[in-house]
């Protein structure tokens, strides 16, 4: 049961953090640890280590997930906590590794007060939770929790035309462990809230209701390559302008649809990209996300209805293909009131709102009582090198994940 005096040791978390963000470092203090890289081996192997000092059992499954388990006095399913340790391009330090490393604190505290719980502990972490390099994102844990086939997931060719069976066994993380095999009684996963509310409101803790749901897709597009100063506009076949109407339809979608659609266009790639050649070939991929799940269909429809007229007035050819597709979540009414009760508890300001960004915890919702804990963003920055939390609101998240999992843990 929760421990009113036990506190988790913000000085011992935030050297780890800073360890762990000394992997993959980059310019402006962020950090680059791509999923499946070197740096992603380097940050995971020092967890892995981290979590055998820690006494806990380590299995590495087939599509590399790391949990770690800290056996209670009943057997049965843990309590379950984690998030990731792969990041964007230009990833901050606390994306994903926060989850993580407050998971593997909360153990150190329990161990340091020699609290044994009733149920198990797991603390884990995800593979390519990002999908930066290979889509979709949230890959090891839609894996793990039976939504993605691990087949499927093992043959995703990435960006640098790998697949991800090869980059994994490269990396040493193409594990034996059945995926899902540690199932979770619970899960709960601490997280920076990536975005401006929780500033804006002078609020420490968020009790994360569900996340919005997401669509990505990779837009090809074949035209002509011709030369910029003798092709009259008339006889154009223009892949380049046909992706950037596109990009701007995407645009004039957010604004329109409500609900609190937003899309983006992450990449945009141009060929042969040369300053007098008109581009022959172009691709692009738009991200539309909305926390209602009709609107987001009626989204995707319009886009894609958009992309065959535009192929038509530009006669180009136009290709598209779902990279991601996840409806929106919701997460158990029991937890996010556990997060608000324990929050309150423990003197912090406390309220609800939705997960703008994806997270390893809405592969568990459907499977079993799952909920997030957020701490604020300053500027609401994230996935940018200047994602930054405050050390208090980093030891408050930590304390209240401490206390909900032995409220869990029993
Ligand atoms: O895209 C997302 O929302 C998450 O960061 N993978
Ligand atoms: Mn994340
Ligand atoms: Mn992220």
């Amino acid at each position: 049961m929760p421990q009113p005096s036990l506190r988790i040791d913000i000085d011992r978390l935030m050297a780890r953090i800073d360890a762990l963000a000394g992997v993959g470092s980059i310019e402006g203090g962020g950090v680059c640890r791509l999923a499946l890289t070197e740096e992603d081996k380097t940050g995971r192997d020092l967890v892995v280590s981290l979590m055998r000092h820690l006494g806990l059992d380590v299995s590495i499954d087939r599509i590399g997930n790391v949990v770690g388990v800290r056996p209670g006095m009943e057997d049965g399913a843990p309590v379950m906590t984690g998030s990731h340790l792969d990041t964007v391009r230009t990833g901050g330090r606390y994306d994903g590794a926060l989850g993580v490393l407050a998971g593997l604190e909360v153990v150190a505290t329990l161990n340091d007060a020699g609290i044994d719980t009733r149920r198990s502990l797991a603390v884990a972490f995800f593979t390519n939770e990002e999908g930066a390099r290979f889509a979709p994102d949230m890959m090891g844990s839609m894996v793990h929790q039976g939504h993605l086939p691990l087949e499927q997931a093992l043959e995703t060719t990435g960006l640098d035309q790998t697949t991800v069976r090869e980059d994994l066994a490269k990396i040493g993380y193409l594990g034996h462990a059945p995926c899902g095999s540690v199932r979770a009684h619970s899960f709960v996963e601490l997280h920076v809230e990536q975005g401006p509310v929780l500033e804006r409101d002078d609020i420490t803790i968020g009790a994360v209701e569900g996340v919005q749901g997401i669509s990505w897709t990779e837009i090809s597009i074949i035209g002509e390559s011709n030369h910029a100063g003798t092709t009259p506009m008339s006889a154009r076949k223009d892949a380049g302008y046909a992706a950037v109407c596109i990009a701007r339809f995407a645009r004039r979608l957010a604004e329109q649809m409500e609900g609190n659609q937003v899309a983006t266009v992450g990449r945009l790639q141009l060929s042969p990209d040369v300053i007098n050649v008109i581009p022959g070939r172009a691709s692009l991929t738009i991200d539309l996300r909305n926390t209602d799940a009709g609107l987001l269909r009626r989204a995707e429809q319009r886009l894609h209805s958009y992309v065959r007229r535009i192929g038509k007035r530009e006669d180009v050819y136009v290709a598209h293909r779902s990279l991601a597709r996840y409806d929106p979540v919701v997460f158990a009414p029991s937890v996010i009131a556990m997060v608000e009760r324990q929050a309150t508890a423990l003197g912090l300001s406390v309220r609800r709102l939705p997960s703008g960004a994806g997270h390893d915890a809405q592969a568990f919702a459907p499977n079993c009582p799952t909920g997030m804990i957020f701490v604020p963003s300053v500027g609401g920055v994230s996935h940018n090198v200047k994602e930054h939390t405050a050390p208090r609101d980093i030891e408050a998240g930590a304390n209240v994940l401490l206390n909900v999992l032995l409220e869990l843990a029993g």
